[in-house]
């Protein structure tokens, strides 16, 4: 069992702002928070009615000494975010009255909470499931409009309502295996062979879709990290200042101007693109250049997308094919830049080809293909904006919206449905129904885990210990 003492932290970003809030979850919240407050009317907050809030004063009782000028909420359980009794006190937004009232619950018997604890209580008391807790931090931490609303959609229960269904067909089908072990020979309402692959076949079609929506709900939770690579001077940077709509990033016509990995967010069609320029790729002396291609390298290697830029307005470089050749070919999309001068390189799909040198190399261009571009003039810029959804989606459309956005989820929905076909293909065979009943169990307990129903003690305090402290 899990304790119900006090905890207390601030809620709010430490800095300044209107105001601040110091919350209270557990037992002794009412009684803490008499001992240090005073209203005008000498009210005692545990004498106040649920759901209101209280105008005076933080004070340290030993002195007299006044901390802060406040309204403090009061929310006695259960109907609040934690079950528990919960008081929240609206300090000034300043380091200082905030630390102070913290410091001063915390003497008068409160003890400082961990990261997302009032969200752990939250669960752990029943007022919400693992993928609900899960979403409040999707919520924080959402970084497009797209996937806010995929957060606030799980938050309201959403997936869970999905999993549960799928849970409870699950139950049922499980029910009628396991009573055909139990009373093989007796005249029961038992579910025929064929009745039973029907009823597996649904299940396994809607985790399948739930499955399908996660590929571009990971994207919007987690955010696509794209690499801009290529030779010096080709125009990275440019490209990266031309996507980003301001001048992030030094160009100059100098090669090597660009040392270190730049990043910033950009958001293409409601994805959150975490974008990075590199050093442009060469071989070189110079330390502090060596250790940028170095890290460019390794951008290259981390990252979710490439964009490999090459120069339009000369000829293949050898750096440019051995470039080519390294890149992974589903994940590569080729940009050949400074479309405004006059070409020496054309991809394929361009009127101005000629079956230069161009073909050998590129051929049908990376997963993501070939596009045409001036960095320096912004054309070209929506289709490759296009592309690298399109890449990223694997060509596969997008409504702007997701069911599951979490690889968490995403794992225990494939474990699901690995058992959901084993079952499917066992029925058709001479498996006896202890075992089919088996693999229903597995599925069941796959999903379980997305609820928190069955979720390893582990795994739970990995998640929790991601929230801020005060969530
Ligand atoms: N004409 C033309 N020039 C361009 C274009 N894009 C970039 N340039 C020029 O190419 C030069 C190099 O541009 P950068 O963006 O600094 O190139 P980079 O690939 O970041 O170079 P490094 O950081 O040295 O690797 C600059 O003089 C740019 O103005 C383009 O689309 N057309
Ligand atoms: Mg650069």
């Amino acid at each position: 069992m899990h304790s119900d003492d006090t905890i207390a932290a601030i809620s709010t970003p430490i800095g300044r702002g209107g105001i601040g809030i110091v919350r209270l979850s557990g037992r002794d919240a009412l009684k803490i928070a008499d001992r240090i407050f005073i209203s005008p009317k000498k009210k005692k907050i545990s004498a106040t009615p649920s759901h209101r809030i209280v105008y005076g004063h933080i004070t340290e009782p030993s002195t007299g000494e006044i901390i802060d000028e406040v309204m403090v909420s009061i929310m006695k359980a259960p109907r609040t975010y934690t079950r528990e009794d919960i008081v929240e006190i609206n300090c000034h937004g300043g380091a200082l009255p905030l630390r102070r009232v913290l410091e001063l619950v915390i003497k008068n018997g409160a003890r400082p909470a961990g990261p997302g604890e009032f969200t752990q209580r939250a669960f752990l008391n029943g007022r919400l499931d693992l993928a609900q807790a899960e979403a409040v931090l999707d919520v924080i931490n959402a970084m497009t409009v797209q996937g806010q609303k995929a957060a606030v959609e799980q938050l309201r229960g959403g997936l869970s309502d999905k999993i549960t269904a799928a849970r409870e067909q699950l139950i049922e089908l499980t029910a009628f295996v396991e009573a055909y072990i139990d009373f093989p020979d007796e005249d029961i309402e038992s579910l025929s062979a064929k009745e039973m692959k029907e009823r597996a076949l649904q299940i396994r079609d809607s985790l399948r879709e739930l499955i399908e929506s996660s590929e571009y709900g990971v994207i919007l939770r987690e955010g696509l990290k794209v690499a801009i690579t290529g030779r010096p001077n080709v125009g990275k940077s440019s490209l990266l200042n031309a996507l980003l709509e301001h001048d992030r990033a030094i160009v100059t016509e100098i090669p090597g101007t660009t040392r270190d990995v730049i990043e910033d967010y950009l958001n293409i069609g409601g994805l959150p693109i975490r974008i990075m320029d590199t050093a442009g790729i060469r071989n070189v002396e110079d330390l502090a250049e060596k250790e940028g291609v170095r890290r460019s390298l390794m951008a290259m290697e981390e990252a979710d997308m490439v964009l490999l830029i090459l120069d339009g307005s000369s000829e293949l470089h050898e750096t440019d094919i051995e470039l080519i050749g390294k890149s992974k070919t589903e994940n590569t999309i080729f940009v050949i830049n400074k479309s405004d001068l006059e070409q020496k390189i054309n991809p394929p799909s361009s009127p101005f080809f000629k079956g230069g040198n161009f073909v050998p190399h590129l051929g049908k261009g990376g997963g993501g293909g070939v596009v045409s571009i001036s960095a320096k003039k912004g054309t070209g810029l929506d289709l490759l904006k296009e592309k690298i959804v399109g890449t990223a989606l694997h060509g596969k459309s997008w409504g702007g919206s997701a069911a599951v956005t979490n690889t968490r989820h995403v794992h225990s929905l494939q474990k699901a449905l690995a058992s959901i076909e084993s079952f499917i293909t066992e029925t058709s065979g001479k498996t006896p129904p202890e075992f089919l009943a088996v693999e229903l169990r597995d599925a069941l307990d796959a999903l379980g885990e997305i609820l928190g129903a069955t979720t390893p003690e582990d795994i739970l305090e990995r998640i929790f210990t991601k929230f801020c402290i005060g969530k």
